[in-house]
């Protein structure tokens, strides 16, 4: 039987806020206490994480003195030097204070677009002083409850206008850090803009620096966007942009539930380790979600190993599949091949328009999916 265990070649990677998640929702207080950044690094360590992610204020209190900073990072530090866990990725809380109500990078209040951009600049300091290699954008009060409010032409002057002066910080700075944007269609914003992992793609090409950003693909938000979760890894692996990504579970038409990694749609997040696996992604796996509001630590712990277990199952079943004979015949029996014509050519285009084609057989031709599923569906459920 293979060894689930985690182990550093892994890199599965948790927030500060997943594993310290006090359980308050919109509908009830904290059910537990607080865990200092100190206690959740070795927690980490327990359960066998290889990296810790922070928001600058997991870390240090958004009013901390200089001096309060300080040690709380000296001690943040020690705990990694005896842990061994590492700081993969850093972001910045843009959407707790109420200075961001309307928004941050894109609230329509110049000062407080300003201030956003100091507190991100102080906290990438603070990532590049702790090794972090990518920090990571989510907007999540960039949105609208009123489309009367924001013209969303404005919103990504404002968005671009942040992140290619933040491009130039780093730059500056010789961070050699990569930024990741992680879409989000809703919540807490009635609507929040980019929504998806897709548009995101299409907004990186309108920056100055193009080439240091990507983005950090969520499944519970493509999923809140009823999309499939692994084509939208797999267009951003493609345009070489996939450089993060935050793993969870979500069932759909749903809240953002952040579940533990494969304890809701396990298919989806089959074909999701799958992918990844396959075309052997080496960047963090960071598992971005929370135990239930019923759980206490020790059952926050069993979510953390859960998160990473799960992976390690499908990875398992990823290379059952890869083995699999009968499988892979039938895919070699499926797959006809390269494309006829790929390069244009007049050659090419007149012999192709003078190509006789039998419609009526082409349509004839079934396929055998069913068959094909049916064998992922028992491999998944452990018959084969
Ligand atoms: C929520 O999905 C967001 C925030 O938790 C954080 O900014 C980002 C980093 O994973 N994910
Ligand atoms: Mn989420
Ligand atoms: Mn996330």
């Amino acid at each position: 039987m293979t060894n689930f265990t985690p182990s550093a070649a892994d890199k599965f990677s948790f927030g500060l806020w997943t594993v310290g998640n006090v359980g308050r929702d919109p509908f009830g207080e904290p059910v537990r206490a607080p865990i200092s950044p100190v206690e959740i690094v070795h927690m980490l360590a327990e359960v066998g994480a290889w990296g810790v992610n922070f928001h600058d204020n997991d870390l240090v209190p958004i009013d901390a003195t200089p001096q309060q900073r300080d040690k709380i990072v000296a001690d943040f530090k020690k705990a990694l030097d005896e842990t061994g866990v590492v700081v993969p990725m850093a972001t910045t809380n843009l959407f707790t204070d109420p200075a961001f109500r309307d928004g941050a990078f894109t609230s329509n209040d110049p000062d407080v677009r300003a201030y956003a951009l100091q507190k991100t600049m102080n906290a990438i300091d603070l990532g590049a002083e702790l090794g972090a290699e990518t920090y990571v954008f989510w907007g999540g009060r960039e949105g609208t409850e009123t489309d009367a409010a924001k013209n969303p032409l404005d919103a990504l002057k404002w968005f671009r206008e942040a992140l290619n002066f933040l491009s130039e910080y780093v730059m500056d700075h010789g961070y050699g850090l990569r930024f990741a944007l992680e879409a989000k269609p809703n919540e807490p914003r009635g609507d929040i803009f980019p929504s998806t992992t897709g548009h995101m793609l299409a907004f990186i090409e309108t920056l100055d620096h193009p080439e240091m950003v990507g983005v950090n693909p969520e499944m519970a938000h493509e999923h809140m966007a009823g999309l499939n979760f692994m084509h939208a890894v797999a267009q951003a692996y493609d345009a070489g942009k996939l450089f993060h990504i935050d793993l969870n579970d979500q069932n759909f038409a749903r809240y953002d539930q952040d579940f533990r990694f494969g304890s809701h749609n396990i298919k989806q997040a089959f074909f999701l380790v799958k992918f990844l696996e396959d075309v052997g992604y080496d960047n963090p796996r960071h598992f971005d979600a929370h135990a239930y509001r019923t759980s206490d630590y020790e059952d926050v712990k069993a979510f953390a190993r859960g998160c990473m277990r799960s992976y390690l199952v499908l990875k398992e079943k990823a290379r059952q599949f890869r083995e699999d004979k009968e499988i892979q015949a039938l895919l070699a029996e499926i797959h006809g091949g390269e494309s006829q014509v790929s390069k244009y050519s007049a050659e090419a285009a007149a012999q192709l328009k003078a190509r006789q084609f039998d419609r009526v057989e082409l349509g004839n031709r079934g396929k055998p999916y069913e068959r094909l599923d049916q064998l992922v569906v028992d491999l998944i459920l452990g018959v084969r």
